[in-house]
């Protein structure tokens, strides 16, 4: 349905057009006084039946009644709530960004507790060549570990603060519903750890981020305290026709805006202890200009070694978050084949896009149909961000070259 309303959408501007020269030139015809002559060779063929307005429904008409047809979704789920203790209980093993946490891209049984652990570690790291700084991190990384669960299911966190933190530290689901999402019920001091289940009602991707109140929010976040959360329907991904749509490899990239205080000198300052660089990180962050924006916590993190792969005809899916500010991903070279733009799987997918827009504090997940083997650029589409920061990842396919796709006519030479 969707792809014929489409059709319809993209139609519709060529038939007014059509319209509207036919009627500029019976105007100007009646403005020279007559019917042209019966030799005179038009440029073009009118249709012998022009679309009446009745037949056609207005492009915003089609769009609207497309954006949620009946196929595609029914209405929002509303669960009953279990009895937990009976639920199936699994451990899924965390990993370090950018791979995901093995799971099932479709499940159908009853809703299952899904139990993770994640340890918060305060830690040095070096953003960018002579560039420290103490990162706030859950599990050790920036970004935190994406957790893929289907919808309905329960998380269980055990927050861990392990005593040689300085900080106090929670955690706020967007994913979830009430108590600041969480991070109400979640403060954990240095020494402490916490539980907290919350039910993951509501299919896509969403930023958690760590958020102790006033300023400390926006200090632990631009620290590198944020990650993802997957929930996938329970019968998967669809394209916008409903149809299933799967992913052959799948990779979570986080995008981090750090503002790091300098010296009088211009150098970036150095601090002894995570709790030291406070008063001058909040007047960095104050300018709202960051000094580094990366991909997956360091400069270079997903290049040459930390490159991503695929193979060609593969369906890579793409998570990409940002927790504090806003990104334009694009892949050079290819196309955002199914694009979540605002992260919420309950809406289709948008089609062949090239550039799109992940919200301050919001995740979007996008499917690549990898087509040609070589190297493919996944940045954020300010160039600036991308290139004199560092806002980017290389992806590197294997496969064969598809000449029909593109082709070097000539090599580079002299002209001729
Ligand atoms: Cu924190």
């Amino acid at each position: 349905m969707r792809y014929q309303n489409r059709t319809t959408a993209r139609a519709l501007p060529g038939a007014l057009t059509l319209l509207a020269v036919a009627t500029l030139l019976f105007f100007l015809m009646a403005c020279r006084g007559g019917e042209p002559a019966a030799t005179a060779t038009p440029a073009f063929s009118l249709p012998t039946a022009l679309p009446s307005p009745e037949a056609v429904p207005a492009a915003g008409a089609a769009e609207a009644t497309a954006a949620r047809t009946s196929d595609y979704w029914d209405g929002p789920t509303t669960w009953e709530p279990e009895d937990v203790s009976g639920l199936e209980r699994v451990t899924q093993e965390l990993v370090a960004p950018p791979f995901l946490p093995q799971h099932e891209q479709t499940y159908d049984g009853e809703p299952r507790v899904v139990e993770v652990r994640m340890v918060i570690e305060e830690k040095e790291i070096e953003v960018a060549p002579g560039a420290f700084m103490w990162a706030f991190t859950f599990n050790g990384s920036v970004p935190g570990p994406i957790i893929v669960v289907h919808e309905g299911d329960y998380v269980e966190l055990t927050l861990v603060n392990p005593s040689s933190s300085e900080l106090l530290h929670n955690i706020d689901f967007h994913a979830s519903v009430g108590a600041l999402g969480g991070g109400s019920l979640t403060q954990v001091g240095p020494g402490q750890e916490v539980v907290l289940r919350f039910r993951a009602v509501k299919p896509g991707v969403f930023v958690y981020h760590c958020a102790p109140g006033g300023t400390m929010v926006p200090w632990h976040v631009t620290h590198g305290m944020n990650g993802a959360i997957m929930v996938l329907p329970r019968d998967g991904l669809k394209d916008p026709a409903g149809n299933p749509l799967r992913y052959d490899r799948a990779y979570y990239i986080g995008e981090q805006d750090y503002y790091l205080p300098r010296a009088a000198d211009g150098a970036f300052k150095r601090y002894d202890s995570p709790a030291a660089s406070l008063v001058d990180d909040l007047e960095a962050m104050k300018t709202l200009v960051p000094t580094h924006i990366v991909f997956n916590g360091v400069t270079g993190a997903l290049q040459g070694d930390g490159q991503l792969t695929a193979n060609v005809g593969d369906n890579v899916l793409i998570v990409h978050s940002q927790a504090n500010r806003q990104s334009y991903p694009h892949l050079i070279g290819g196309h955002g084949d199914y694009v979540w733009e605002r992260g919420g799987f309950n809406d289709p997918p948008e089609l062949d896009l090239e550039t799109w827009v992940i919200a301050a504090g919001s995740a979007g997940a996008s499917i690549h149909t990898i087509r040609q083997p070589g190297t493919y650029v996944y940045l954020s589409h300010n160039l600036i961000e991308a290139f004199a920061y560092d806002a980017k990842a290389i992806l590197v396919a294997e496969g064969e070259w598809n000449n029909d796709l593109m082709e070097q006519v000539k090599p580079p030479g002299p002209i001729q």
